[in-house]
């Protein structure tokens, strides 16, 4: 099984960290891949009993022995990736190694001055972005004015790039947003204090991968965000900028297609968004208030508040197809210990016609309401349960039943935050 997909299959914050972790701590994984978005990620893994957070650096960092990628669909903040390493070495953890490719975009501090600025000036329509300036160097590497990291180490290639860069975005902030124009000697030169110290780690990632792939080694691609922040198949403009379904990560680990064997959407017992835009399922009552209280429902990198909601098998569905997902891994079963009936959305009503999949139109979607099914809920803590047939009939007959909306297999349950804290659905 040498190169296996873990993707989100809501809005994100599903338990892709754990779901990493867990396989890369199980099985054999040589390789652990990030391959698109950038430290605007927060990926949790708890083990035993002690927490860490990833943002940009594959959740693999903390399993040496593996060896982890920046692909080259990222965009790297050379800064947040430092501090990020830093500071994971400050607490002694033994690392694994790590890769960044040479073509992956790279963000400035001025990037995400750019996120913040666009976002106050859209006011009302804000994306609610995580002001980490991941929209403005995307957009700079679709106007192709974006800086690699391999620009990092010629200095006159890198004044061009930036120069040009620049341009634009000085333009728009001097006659748009009435503010000072970013020097290019300021950008370069803080781009050029991390040269030294990425040299050695820099590489054409594809090709790594693609030669592990051939020597039968296991590759690990760790999804950031998810199926519904995508910017082509998610909830369009609420997106983040870049694809983290399936064929985004061929995209931006530079493989092709038929080397994927595996594709694990994971996906919470229950709903959860951070930022704006449409959630059919969400809660405004006291039930959303005890989702997201049990829940920890706590942005990992902004530390925003998520929007809680009911689970949506029509967004189950719609990853199952959109990702070609060959399988579920099922998280936070354990935080609906306690409720009488489990509501759980199974169609949409839209100006009272009912669609059972996801419509065709962000404006129907807008206005899609569930159309809920209720399950018997169960009071007993589960987060000690170890296998399946421990469960209390009603969370077995729960996870049944969301397996049989959901478009595709569940091999596994979480019932913890813990790397133990999981089963096999049998
Ligand atoms: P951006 O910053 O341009 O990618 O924001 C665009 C939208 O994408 C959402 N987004 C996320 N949603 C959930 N989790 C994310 N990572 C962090 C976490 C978020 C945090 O794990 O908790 O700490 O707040 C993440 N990253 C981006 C974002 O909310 C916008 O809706
Ligand atoms: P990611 O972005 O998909 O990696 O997810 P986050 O780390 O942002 O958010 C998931 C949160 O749920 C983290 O706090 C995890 O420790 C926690 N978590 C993961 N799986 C489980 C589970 O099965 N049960 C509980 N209670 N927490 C879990
Ligand atoms: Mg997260």
């Amino acid at each position: 099984m040498p190169a296996i997909m873990i993707l989100g299959a809501q809005w994100g914050d599903e338990g892709k960290g754990k779901a990493t972790d867990l396989l890369a701590t199980s099985s054999q994984i040589d390789w652990v891949v990030r391959t698109s978005g950038g430290h605007n990620a927060g990926h949790t893994i708890v083990v035993d009993g002690e927490k860490f957070a990833t943002h940009l650096l594959p959740s693999g960092i903390i399993t040496p022995g593996a060896t982890c990628v920046i692909g080259n669909g990222v965009v790297v903040s050379p800064e947040a990736l430092f501090r990020e390493l830093d500071s994971l070495r400050a607490r002694d953890v033994e690392l694994a190694d790590l890769v960044v490719s040479a073509n992956a975009h790279v963000i400035a501090s001025y990037h995400g001055v750019i996120d913040k600025v666009t976002e106050r000036f859209l006011g009302k329509n804000k994306i609610g972005t995580t002001g980490r300036g991941i929209g403005p160097a995307y957009a700079d590497k679709v106007n192709r004015v974006g800086v690699r990291i391999a620009d990092l180490f010629d200095e006159e290639i890198l004044t061009e790039k930036v120069e040009a860069a620049l341009e634009v975005r000085n333009h728009l902030l001097a006659k748009v947003y009435n503010r000072r124009a970013i020097e290019v000697e300021a950008v370069v030169e803080e781009l050029t204090s991390y040269a030294e110290r990425l040299r050695p780690m820099v590489a054409d990632t594809s090709l790594l991968l693609n030669q592990a792939l051939d020597r039968d080694e296991t590759v690990l691609f760790e999804g950031a965000q998810a199926t519904m922040l995508d910017v082509d198949h998610g909830t369009y403009p609420f997106v983040t900028s870049s694809n983290p379904v399936a064929g985004g990560v061929c995209v931006g680990g530079g493989i092709g297609p038929t080397r994927v064997d595996r594709v694990i959407g994971v996906i919470k017992a229950y709903t959860t968004r951070v930022g704006s835009g449409p959630f059919p399922t969400e809660l405004f009552d006291a039930d959303g208030e005890k989702l997201w209280k049990i829940g920890g429902e706590v942005g990992v990198s902004t530390g925003r508040d998520r929007r809680c909601g009911w689970y949506d098998s029509v967004i189950a569905r719609y990853a199952a197809r959109v990702n070609g997902l060959t399988e579920f891994f099922l998280t936070k079963l354990d935080v609906l210990s306690s409720w009488e009936r489990v509501p759980v959305c199974v169609a949409y009503d839209v100006d009272g016609v009912r669609h059972d999949e996801m419509p065709m139109t962000q404006t129907e979607f807008h206005r899609a309401t569930p159309v809920y099914e209720y399950l018997d809920g169960w009071w007993e803590d589960i987060s000690g349960c170890r296998t399946f047939a421990e469960l209390p009939a009603n969370a077995q007959a729960y996870v049944r039943a969301l397996e049989d909306l959901s478009g595709a297999p569940f091999w596994g349950v979480g019932v913890g935050p813990g790397r133990e804290q999981t089963l096999v659905v049998e």
